[in-house]
């Protein structure tokens, strides 16, 4: 095919997806309604995907919907379910949809399994649990109806599945693993299902199948690379010698594939997709260069993971030189574009200009064809497009707003000394005289339940039915409500809740400069669950003080500290899409710089103790070890240089999310935070022997209440997990608090939790002094 995309959102334009999944949850509409929305929703997508210019029957149009996630679904094809699961199958092999989402969700005492992010994206996927035992067998043939739907639609799609390395190297051992298993390990096995689904898909007359293995470009998998490089030629020459299949394209997405781009080409796959955004056209050799002559090769050429139009002209040089390698070259994205929301036409706030300058995933689509047309017919057919890109880059590299003089005068003039603080031993003796706090201190990560009525004044005041002055003595009634409950919990460190906030990075992008908001640009976070990232597109910088008022306002009814919340500057970046015209780094010191100033403004205003939280910190790690060190520098200097202007005495605090600490554990000793939380609980404290081998001497508070669940600890369990972290920190270092916000939990759970956690703190504060 002369052009093609990766995969499109699949939430539909209007989260029409979101909206019947959850229809469904909730009873009020049956499975066979659901199949019907999805089958609308999927037949709308390639009508819009025929009309931006893919091909009706040259296999362009990928076959990639998904209910929840891919990889669940991989998952559930080859009928790899979680052992405490086991009911879900039906007596024929296969999961209904309702067992479908019912390993992404959960079911009373059974957890859903687990979620972590997919790459360096902020998309969740379900990890897999494989253990020896897990039996293999094609379970479900939903990947070749969807391939017959769309047939007699007339459209031939290309049926997209998690390829069966990626599949095995994400998931995790399932229960009953021996110590040193991996699910790597059961490659064999589960290959001959990927050939069975290959002859289904082929004898339903499918010319190509596309299989994802994004995770041959990243290096943090817990395979050596020559096992994943030998598994790569078996797996590979294995399926192609196969008599009946599709003809195969193997994606690899984020990344450069190199050295398993040579082992690849031997394998004799048709086609490979190389991500040209973020690697470059390959150098080759020998046989290498031999089978690359013979291969489709995809030029990811167009930026899956962010909304700029970009340059075509340098996309089509980069389309020709990979041509120089083999005379047949498709044009394609980097990634699938459900990073990215549907269409820019669908925003009408954005200004023309700035709308000039993106393109969402339908403008993404448009592009590629473009490019297929310049590859096909020569660069002068497309002229017109480029010069049209072109001056769009031209018109953002001048504009006003993308270079703030005054911002970049500041920022040239930072010293070492404006990213460090003073020595944390003398920190901690001027904190604990100014606070003086008990032991193992109480708090919350800092939002409090959103409630339908704090979202419908929002609504409210958003559509103008209710004047500011309404809507700011509502909020303050809420701040007012939520601090008298803290009182009465007895918590020690008190927040004011957050009923301002929509989202933790787009309320700050609403209130700095440089950043824009979309209307409709929604982006799947995880299963029905979706986000609106801001747009990063000038040079950041802070008009007036976000949140100082509020956080005065609750100091002004409390005697307790009252903890000031603000985004870091790497979560900002992480969760919005960015810039690309200038390093990372600059962009996030500017962030950091609007930060500073907030924070100056809060301790002017009398709040002691200022919490900066980057749960993103392990998200933007890179996928090659070579740039992690750049990494950290960069993400590291930008929290310090938000957070070390204040005085000795005003306590810096910070939050991240997420497991796999291990990674990241030096990175947030680094951070030089007065006191960091963390998830914990629901890992039973998993981290905490990582934390006491790190040597780590400041604050921690491992999450004893996970907040990820409706379900109320027990005394007893909090009063173990708080044993569990005393076992291997010094008491001292040793904060109370649940694993991450309360925004998503209800009201009644949460009293009853912090109320459990508050009278398990207090039992161990006893057998502390008892034995002191
Ligand atoms: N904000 C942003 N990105 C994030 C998170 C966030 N990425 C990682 C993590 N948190 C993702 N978690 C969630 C949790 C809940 C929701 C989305 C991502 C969510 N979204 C609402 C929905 O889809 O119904 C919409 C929210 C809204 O109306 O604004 O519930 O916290 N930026
Ligand atoms: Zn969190």
């Amino acid at each position: 095919p002369g052009g093609t995309i990766l995969g499109y959102p699949r939430i539909g334009r209007r989260r029409e997806l979101k909206k019947a999944v959850e229809a469904f949850w909730a009873g009020k509409i049956s499975a066979d309604q659901l199949e019907t929305a999805a089958a609308e929703l999927r037949d709308a997508t390639r009508a819009r995907l025929l009309g931006l210019g893919l091909g009706a029957a040259d296999s362009s149009i990928p076959g990639d919907f998904s209910f929840y996630d891919q990889v669940l679904d991989a998952a559930v094809t080859v009928g790899a379910v979680p052992a405490r699961f086991e009911r879900l199958v039906k007596d024929d092999g296969t999961i209904d949809l309702a067992g479908y989402f019912t390993i992404a969700r959960g079911e009373g005492d059974d957890v859903p399994a687990e979620m972590t992010k997919w790459f360096d994206s902020n998309y969740h996927y379900l990890v897999p649990e494989i253990a020896p035992e897990t039996p293999f067998h094609l379970a479900s043939d939903r990947l070749v109806r969807e391939f017959e739907e769309a047939l007699a639609a007339g459209v031939v799609t290309r049926p997209v599945l998690v390829g069966p390395l990626t599949f095995l190297l994400l998931a995790k051992a399932g229960v009953g693993a021996p110590e040193g298993y991996l699910p790597f390990d059961r490659l064999d096995d589960l290959v001959p299902v990927y050939e069975q689904l290959l002859a289904r898909l082929s004898a339903a007359g499918a010319d190509w199948v596309q299989l994802d293995e994004p995770a041959l470009v990243s290096e943090a998998v817990d395979v050596p690379r020559e096992r994943v490089l030998a598994a790569v030629s078996a797996v590979y020459s294995r399926l192609t010698s196969a008599a009946e299949r599709p003809q195969i394209f193997v994606a690899a997405p984020y990344g450069s594939l190199d050295d398993a781009l040579p082992v690849l080409l031997g394998t004799g796959v048709e086609a490979i997709g190389l991500d040209l955004v973020r690697g470059s056209v390959p150098q080759l050799d020998g046989d290498a260069a031999a089978a690359a002559a013979r291969t489709v090769l995809v030029g990811g050429v167009v930026d899956g993971h962010n909304i700029w139009r970009g340059d075509l002209g340098a996309a089509l040089s980069t389309l020709e030189s990979l041509r120089e390698l083999s005379p047949r070259v498709s044009a394609s994205t980097s990634t699938s574009l459900f990073h990215v929301p549907h269409d820019v036409h669908d925003e009408t706030l954005l200004g023309e200009q700035l709308t000039s300058w993106l393109a969402f995933a339908d403008q993404k689509v448009q592009q590629v064809a473009t490019l297929a047309r310049g590859l096909a017919e020569g660069a002068a057919a497309i002229e017109e497009e480029v010069a049209a890109a072109s001056a769009a880059l031209d018109d953002r590299r001048r504009a006003t707003g993308v270079h703030d003089g005054s911002v970049r005068e500041r920022a040239a003039a930072l010293t070492a000394a404006d990213f460090s603080r003073g020595d944390y031993g003398v920190r901690l003796a001027a904190q604990s005289a100014a606070l003086d706090l008990p032991l193992l201190p109480t708090t919350t990560i800092g939002s409090f339940p959103q409630t339908g009525d704090i979202r419908t004044s929002r609504a409210a005041f958003t559509k103008g039915e209710i004047t500011e002055a309404e809507y700011t003595d509502y909020l303050k009634a809420e701040i007012a409500r939520v601090i008298a409950l803290q009182e009465q919990i007895g918590l020690d460190v008190i927040v004011h809740g957050e009923p301002e906030r929509n989202d933790m990075v787009q309320y700050f992008a609403e209130n700095l400069d440089g950043f824009a908001v979309t209307q409709n640009g929604w982006v799947q976070s995880y299963g029905s669950r979706c986000t609106r990232p801001s747009i990063l597109w000038g040079d950041v910088s802070r008009p007036s003080p976000i949140t100082v008022e509020w956080s005065s306002y609750a100091q002004s009814l409390t005697e307790k500290p009252v903890k000031g919340m603000l985004t870091g500057p790497v979560t900002i970046l992480a969760w919005s899409f960015v810039r690309d015209d200038q390093p990372l780094r600059d962009t996030a010191n500017q962030v950091a710089l609007a930060l500073r100033d907030e924070i100056a403004d809060l301790e002017a205003a009398g709040i002691s103790i200022i919490q900066v939280d980057e749960p993103a910190l392990r998200e933007l790690l890179p996928l090659k070890k070579k740039d992690h060190a750049d990494y950290l520098d960069w993400s590291v200097g930008s929290f310090r240089l938000a957070t070390s202007g204040v005085r000795d005495e005003t306590q810096i605090h910070t939050h991240l999310c997420y497991s796999e600490f291990g990674v990241v554990i030096d990175a947030i000793d680094r951070l030089d935070a007065d006191v960091t939380s963390i998830e914990a609980a629901r890992s039973k404290m998993e981290v905490v022997p990582d934390i006491q081998r790190s040597g780590f001497g400041r604050g921690i508070g491992p999450g004893v209440y996970d907040i990820h669940s409706p379900r109320v600890p027990s005394v007893a369990e909090v009063t173990e997990l708080i044993g569990t972290a005393l076992g291997s920190i010094p008491v001292r270092q040793v904060w109370v608090n649940p694993d991450c916000g309360l925004k998503t939990r209800g009201y009644a759970e949460t009293v009853e939790s912090l109320s459990n956690v508050l009278a398990a703190t207090r039992a161990v504060r006893e057998t502390l002094a008892v034995s002191a």
